[in-house]
Protein backbone atom coordinates (compact mmCIF):
# COMPACT_ATOMS: atom_id res chain seq x y z
CA UNK A 1 0.00 0.00 0.00
CA UNK A 2 1.15 3.57 -0.80
CA UNK A 3 0.19 5.32 2.28
CA UNK A 4 0.20 4.39 5.96
CA UNK A 5 -2.07 6.71 7.76
CA UNK A 6 -3.32 6.79 11.04
CA UNK A 7 -7.07 6.45 11.47
CA UNK A 8 -9.25 6.96 14.43
CA UNK A 9 -12.72 5.34 14.55
CA UNK A 10 -15.17 5.99 16.77
CA UNK A 11 -18.24 3.65 16.81
CA UNK A 12 -19.52 0.43 19.43
CA UNK A 13 -18.09 -2.72 20.40
CA UNK A 14 -20.88 -5.07 19.50
CA UNK A 15 -19.05 -8.31 20.79
CA UNK A 16 -21.00 -10.94 18.59
CA UNK A 17 -22.55 -9.66 15.03
CA UNK A 18 -19.95 -8.71 12.64
CA UNK A 19 -20.87 -4.76 12.21
CA UNK A 20 -19.52 -1.68 13.63
CA UNK A 21 -15.77 -1.92 15.41
CA UNK A 22 -15.55 -5.92 14.46
CA UNK A 23 -15.53 -4.77 10.61
CA UNK A 24 -13.82 -1.64 10.69
CA UNK A 25 -10.79 -2.93 12.40
CA UNK A 26 -9.89 -5.83 10.33
CA UNK A 27 -11.18 -3.99 6.86
CA UNK A 28 -9.37 -1.07 7.61
CA UNK A 29 -6.18 -2.62 8.55
CA UNK A 30 -6.61 -4.85 5.79
CA UNK A 31 -6.51 -1.14 3.66
CA UNK A 32 -3.05 -0.34 5.56
CA UNK A 33 -3.80 2.18 7.90
CA UNK A 34 -3.10 2.09 11.30
CA UNK A 35 -6.23 1.64 13.01
CA UNK A 36 -7.10 3.92 16.11
CA UNK A 37 -10.38 3.21 18.19
CA UNK A 38 -12.67 4.63 20.12
CA UNK A 39 -15.82 2.17 21.22
CA UNK A 40 -18.51 4.20 22.12
CA UNK A 41 -20.45 1.45 23.92
CA UNK A 42 -20.15 -2.44 23.97
CA UNK A 43 -23.12 -4.19 23.48
CA UNK A 44 -23.19 -8.47 23.59
CA UNK A 45 -24.70 -8.31 19.57
CA UNK A 46 -26.39 -6.06 17.49
CA UNK A 47 -29.46 -4.91 17.90
CA UNK A 48 -30.46 -5.91 14.72
CA UNK A 49 -32.54 -8.92 15.72
CA UNK A 50 -30.88 -10.55 18.76
CA UNK A 51 -33.27 -10.36 21.76
CA UNK A 52 -32.04 -9.38 25.32
CA UNK A 53 -28.94 -8.02 24.68
CA UNK A 54 -26.94 -5.95 27.21
CA UNK A 55 -25.57 -2.33 26.56
CA UNK A 56 -22.74 -0.74 28.55
CA UNK A 57 -22.60 3.18 27.42
CA UNK A 58 -19.32 4.84 27.32
CA UNK A 59 -20.31 8.52 26.40
CA UNK A 60 -18.63 9.33 30.09
CA UNK A 61 -15.49 7.79 29.32
CA UNK A 62 -15.04 10.18 26.05
CA UNK A 63 -13.94 13.07 27.20
CA UNK A 64 -11.20 11.71 29.41
CA UNK A 65 -9.91 9.31 26.61
CA UNK A 66 -9.82 12.38 24.51
CA UNK A 67 -7.80 14.66 26.76
CA UNK A 68 -4.95 11.70 27.76
CA UNK A 69 -4.50 11.99 23.55
CA UNK A 70 -4.09 15.67 23.40
CA UNK A 71 -1.75 15.43 26.46
CA UNK A 72 0.34 12.79 25.04
CA UNK A 73 0.29 14.29 21.69
CA UNK A 74 -1.56 12.11 19.57
CA UNK A 75 -3.34 13.52 16.50
CA UNK A 76 -5.10 11.93 13.56
CA UNK A 77 -4.84 11.39 9.78
CA UNK A 78 -8.55 10.92 9.42
CA UNK A 79 -11.15 10.33 12.04
CA UNK A 80 -13.97 8.16 10.96
CA UNK A 81 -17.21 8.04 12.77
CA UNK A 82 -20.30 5.14 13.22
CA UNK A 83 -23.10 4.09 15.70
CA UNK A 84 -22.85 6.12 18.62
CA UNK A 85 -24.37 5.57 21.97
CA UNK A 86 -25.85 8.74 23.09
CA UNK A 87 -26.59 12.24 21.72
CA UNK A 88 -23.69 13.33 24.49
CA UNK A 89 -21.47 11.80 22.32
CA UNK A 90 -21.98 13.13 18.90
CA UNK A 91 -21.44 16.44 20.67
CA UNK A 92 -17.63 14.96 21.96
CA UNK A 93 -17.24 13.63 18.60
CA UNK A 94 -17.43 16.97 17.00
CA UNK A 95 -15.07 17.95 19.77
CA UNK A 96 -12.53 15.07 18.97
CA UNK A 97 -12.52 16.91 14.92
CA UNK A 98 -11.70 19.98 16.52
CA UNK A 99 -8.90 18.87 18.86
CA UNK A 100 -7.32 15.82 17.29
CA UNK A 101 -6.84 15.78 13.81
CA UNK A 102 -3.68 16.52 12.48
CA UNK A 103 -3.69 19.55 9.72
CA UNK A 104 -5.63 18.24 6.53
CA UNK A 105 -7.49 14.57 8.13
CA UNK A 106 -10.50 14.46 6.49
CA UNK A 107 -13.57 13.49 9.18
CA UNK A 108 -15.87 10.45 7.29
CA UNK A 109 -19.33 10.32 8.88
CA UNK A 110 -21.86 7.32 8.42
CA UNK A 111 -24.74 8.08 10.88
CA UNK A 112 -25.39 5.18 11.36
CA UNK A 113 -29.24 5.25 12.99
CA UNK A 114 -31.50 3.95 10.29
CA UNK A 115 -32.12 1.48 7.66
CA UNK A 116 -35.02 0.02 5.25
CA UNK A 117 -37.16 3.34 6.76
CA UNK A 118 -36.64 3.12 10.49
CA UNK A 119 -34.11 4.38 13.07
CA UNK A 120 -32.53 1.64 14.68
CA UNK A 121 -34.25 0.14 18.35
CA UNK A 122 -31.60 2.11 20.73
CA UNK A 123 -33.14 5.89 18.49
CA UNK A 124 -35.55 8.37 18.47
CA UNK A 125 -35.80 11.39 16.15
CA UNK A 126 -34.11 13.20 18.21
CA UNK A 127 -31.08 11.25 17.91
CA UNK A 128 -31.47 11.68 14.19
CA UNK A 129 -31.98 15.60 14.99
CA UNK A 130 -28.68 15.50 16.52
CA UNK A 131 -27.01 13.85 13.97
CA UNK A 132 -27.22 16.59 11.21
CA UNK A 133 -24.54 18.79 12.11
CA UNK A 134 -22.01 15.99 12.51
CA UNK A 135 -23.28 14.98 9.30
CA UNK A 136 -23.10 18.03 7.65
CA UNK A 137 -20.12 19.10 9.22
CA UNK A 138 -17.94 16.57 8.05
CA UNK A 139 -15.25 16.25 5.10
CA UNK A 140 -17.55 12.81 3.66
CA UNK A 141 -21.13 11.58 4.95
CA UNK A 142 -22.34 8.27 4.16
CA UNK A 143 -25.73 7.83 4.81
CA UNK A 144 -28.36 5.04 3.36
CA UNK A 145 -31.53 6.15 1.68
CA UNK A 146 -33.35 6.03 4.90
CA UNK A 147 -30.69 8.38 6.42
CA UNK A 148 -30.65 10.62 4.05
CA UNK A 149 -34.60 10.88 4.80
CA UNK A 150 -34.36 11.61 7.73
CA UNK A 151 -31.34 14.16 7.57
CA UNK A 152 -33.19 16.15 5.20
CA UNK A 153 -36.93 15.72 6.19
CA UNK A 154 -38.01 13.95 3.56
CA UNK A 155 -40.93 11.08 3.72
CA UNK A 156 -39.19 7.50 3.22
CA UNK A 157 -40.32 5.75 0.00
CA UNK A 158 -40.01 2.09 -1.00
CA UNK A 159 -40.07 3.08 -4.76
CA UNK A 160 -39.01 6.26 -5.68
CA UNK A 161 -37.67 7.59 -9.24
CA UNK A 162 -34.38 9.55 -9.85
CA UNK A 163 -35.97 12.99 -9.20
CA UNK A 164 -36.71 12.04 -5.39
CA UNK A 165 -33.22 10.70 -5.08
CA UNK A 166 -32.10 14.25 -6.87
CA UNK A 167 -34.13 16.26 -4.45
CA UNK A 168 -32.81 14.26 -1.80
CA UNK A 169 -28.99 15.09 -3.05
CA UNK A 170 -29.92 18.88 -3.74
CA UNK A 171 -31.12 19.28 -0.11
CA UNK A 172 -28.02 17.22 1.31
CA UNK A 173 -25.75 19.63 -0.24
CA UNK A 174 -28.13 22.93 0.69
CA UNK A 175 -27.46 22.01 4.09
CA UNK A 176 -23.98 22.01 3.99
CA UNK A 177 -23.00 18.57 2.96
CA UNK A 178 -19.69 18.05 0.98
CA UNK A 179 -18.97 14.91 -0.34
CA UNK A 180 -21.83 12.36 -0.56
CA UNK A 181 -21.73 8.42 -0.91
CA UNK A 182 -25.54 7.54 -0.75
CA UNK A 183 -25.96 4.10 -0.70
CA UNK A 184 -28.92 1.05 -1.70
CA UNK A 185 -29.94 3.21 -4.49
CA UNK A 186 -31.94 1.26 -6.88
CA UNK A 187 -34.34 2.14 -9.84
CA UNK A 188 -34.60 -1.53 -10.49
CA UNK A 189 -35.28 -4.73 -9.21
CA UNK A 190 -32.46 -6.54 -9.92
CA UNK A 191 -29.89 -3.97 -9.29
CA UNK A 192 -28.93 -1.11 -6.89
CA UNK A 193 -26.24 0.98 -6.50
CA UNK A 194 -24.53 3.63 -4.62
CA UNK A 195 -24.31 7.32 -5.62
CA UNK A 196 -20.67 9.53 -4.85
CA UNK A 197 -21.64 13.08 -5.17
CA UNK A 198 -19.15 15.92 -4.91
CA UNK A 199 -20.21 19.31 -5.90
CA UNK A 200 -21.65 19.36 -9.21
CA UNK A 201 -19.82 15.80 -10.40
CA UNK A 202 -21.72 13.13 -9.67
CA UNK A 203 -21.15 9.33 -10.42
CA UNK A 204 -23.58 5.68 -10.27
CA UNK A 205 -22.19 3.01 -9.73
CA UNK A 206 -25.00 0.21 -9.93
CA UNK A 207 -24.15 -3.51 -9.02
CA UNK A 208 -26.16 -7.05 -9.00
CA UNK A 209 -29.17 -6.50 -5.74
CA UNK A 210 -29.12 -9.86 -3.76
CA UNK A 211 -32.85 -10.24 -2.29
CA UNK A 212 -31.55 -10.69 1.25
CA UNK A 213 -31.34 -8.06 4.41
CA UNK A 214 -27.73 -8.34 5.36
CA UNK A 215 -26.83 -6.57 8.94
CA UNK A 216 -23.72 -4.95 8.83
CA UNK A 217 -23.08 -4.32 5.32
CA UNK A 218 -23.14 -0.20 5.80
CA UNK A 219 -20.38 -0.91 7.54
CA UNK A 220 -18.55 -3.15 5.56
CA UNK A 221 -18.89 -0.61 3.12
CA UNK A 222 -18.21 2.56 4.35
CA UNK A 223 -15.00 0.70 6.09
CA UNK A 224 -13.41 -0.38 2.63
CA UNK A 225 -14.64 2.89 1.21
CA UNK A 226 -12.61 5.00 4.05
CA UNK A 227 -9.71 2.55 3.31
CA UNK A 228 -9.49 3.30 -0.14
CA UNK A 229 -10.24 6.95 0.17
CA UNK A 230 -6.62 7.12 2.64
CA UNK A 231 -5.00 5.37 -0.60
CA UNK A 232 -5.71 8.12 -2.43
CA UNK A 233 -7.99 6.37 -4.37
CA UNK A 234 -10.90 9.12 -5.78
CA UNK A 235 -14.09 8.60 -4.73
CA UNK A 236 -16.15 6.96 -7.52
CA UNK A 237 -13.70 4.51 -8.05
CA UNK A 238 -13.57 3.68 -4.03
CA UNK A 239 -17.15 3.40 -4.18
CA UNK A 240 -16.98 1.19 -6.39
CA UNK A 241 -14.12 -1.07 -5.17
CA UNK A 242 -15.98 -1.10 -1.95
CA UNK A 243 -19.29 -1.96 -3.07
CA UNK A 244 -17.83 -4.73 -4.85
CA UNK A 245 -16.18 -5.90 -1.68
CA UNK A 246 -19.75 -5.68 -0.21
CA UNK A 247 -21.37 -8.00 -2.77
CA UNK A 248 -18.94 -10.49 -2.31
CA UNK A 249 -19.49 -10.56 1.07
CA UNK A 250 -22.56 -10.69 0.81
CA UNK A 251 -22.32 -13.65 -1.86
CA UNK A 252 -19.86 -15.87 0.54
CA UNK A 253 -22.80 -15.85 3.05
CA UNK A 254 -26.74 -15.90 1.38
CA UNK A 255 -26.13 -19.78 1.18
CA UNK A 256 -26.58 -19.99 5.31
CA UNK A 257 -29.47 -18.87 6.82
CA UNK A 258 -27.87 -19.62 10.34
CA UNK A 259 -25.36 -16.47 9.17
CA UNK A 260 -28.16 -14.11 9.09
CA UNK A 261 -27.02 -11.71 11.56
CA UNK A 262 -23.56 -10.45 9.72
CA UNK A 263 -21.55 -10.96 6.63
CA UNK A 264 -18.44 -13.44 6.08
CA UNK A 265 -16.16 -10.50 4.95
CA UNK A 266 -13.24 -11.90 6.46
CA UNK A 267 -12.74 -14.44 3.40
CA UNK A 268 -13.19 -11.71 0.87
CA UNK A 269 -9.96 -9.51 2.34
CA UNK A 270 -7.87 -10.92 -0.15
CA UNK A 271 -9.96 -9.95 -2.72
CA UNK A 272 -10.47 -6.28 -1.43
CA UNK A 273 -6.58 -5.72 -0.92
CA UNK A 274 -6.09 -7.14 -4.52
CA UNK A 275 -8.13 -4.12 -5.81
CA UNK A 276 -6.96 -1.76 -3.73
CA UNK A 277 -3.28 -2.82 -5.48
CA UNK A 278 -4.53 -2.79 -8.99
CA UNK A 279 -5.98 0.76 -8.18
CA UNK A 280 -2.78 2.38 -7.20
O1 LIG B 1 -24.35 -1.86 11.61
C1 LIG B 1 -24.96 -0.87 12.28
C2 LIG B 1 -25.05 -1.14 13.76
C3 LIG B 1 -23.96 -0.89 14.56
N1 LIG B 1 -23.98 -1.10 15.89
C4 LIG B 1 -25.09 -1.57 16.48
C5 LIG B 1 -26.23 -1.87 15.73
C6 LIG B 1 -26.21 -1.65 14.33
C7 LIG B 1 -27.38 -1.96 13.52
O2 LIG B 1 -28.35 -2.52 13.94
O3 LIG B 1 -27.31 -2.36 16.32
C8 LIG B 1 -25.10 -1.79 17.97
Amino acid sequence: MKNYPRILTVQDISCVGQCSLTVALPILSACGAETCILPSAVLSTHTGGFKGYTVRDLTEDIPGIASHWQKEGIFFDAVYTGYLGSIPEIGYVQDIFGKLRREGAKTFVDPAMADNGKLYGAFGMDYAEAMKPLCFGADVMLPNLTEACLLTDTPYRESYDESYIMDILAKLRSAGARTIILTGISYSPETTGVIAADGDKMQYYTHKRIERTCHGTGDVFASAFIGAVLQDIPAFEAARIAADFTVRSIEATVDDPAHWYGVRFETQLPALIGALQAAQ
